[in-house]
């Protein structure tokens, strides 16, 4: 089997019982269903207190900032904005897993993401994304939608 189709059965296996509803299948990458052993963290419980970083999405295809440091142990809110005209995402994990997954959103673009490290927002939306750093290290925000990583829309998290 093709090493990406091998992926995409994975991630359609582990997606469907979690499927958010008709035409709109998630797909499972990264922190989903073993988020312990993601070397960025788990999700973060919204119930806590956080560190709030405010994060905007650009259609010239950036993150505003594109650079936060964090402390490891952390609860994150992260709040993000999406003021432009195109759909963006931020989608964290390491730098090899996100260019692995953008490759696999050029050939399955329609794909979207409803795992725990992702949120998608449609133009002129926010949303907020609870994540706790477990590892001090670094580690990257990038926005999975075709093309738009490959334009530099990544941002770097440095966790101390
Ligand atoms: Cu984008």
């Amino acid at each position: 089997m093709h090493p990406l189709a091998a992926i995409l059965a994975a991630a359609l296996l582990a997606a469907a019982p979690a499927a958010a509803g008709p035409g709109a299948p998630g797909h499972g990458h990264g922190a989903k269903g073993h988020a312990d052993a993601a070397p960025y963290g788990e999700p973060g419980d919204p119930g806590k207190p956080a560190r709030i970083v405010q994060i905007v999405m650009r259609d010239e295809m950036r993150f505003v900032p594109d650079r936060v440091t964090v402390r490891r142990g952390e609860n994150v809110r992260f709040v993000a904005r999406n003021p432009g005209e195109l759909r963006h995402e931020m989608v964290l994990g390491t730098m090899a897993e996100l260019k692995e997954h953008a490759q696999l959103m050029l050939r399955f673009p329609d794909m979207e993401h409803d795992d725990p490290n992702a949120l998608t927002l449609p133009p002129k939306k926010s949303g907020e994304l609870y994540w706790r750093f477990t590892n001090a290290g670094t580690f990257h925000l990038g926005c999975l939608v075709p093309g738009h990583l490959e334009q530099g829309m990544i941002a770097t998290v440095v966790v101390r």
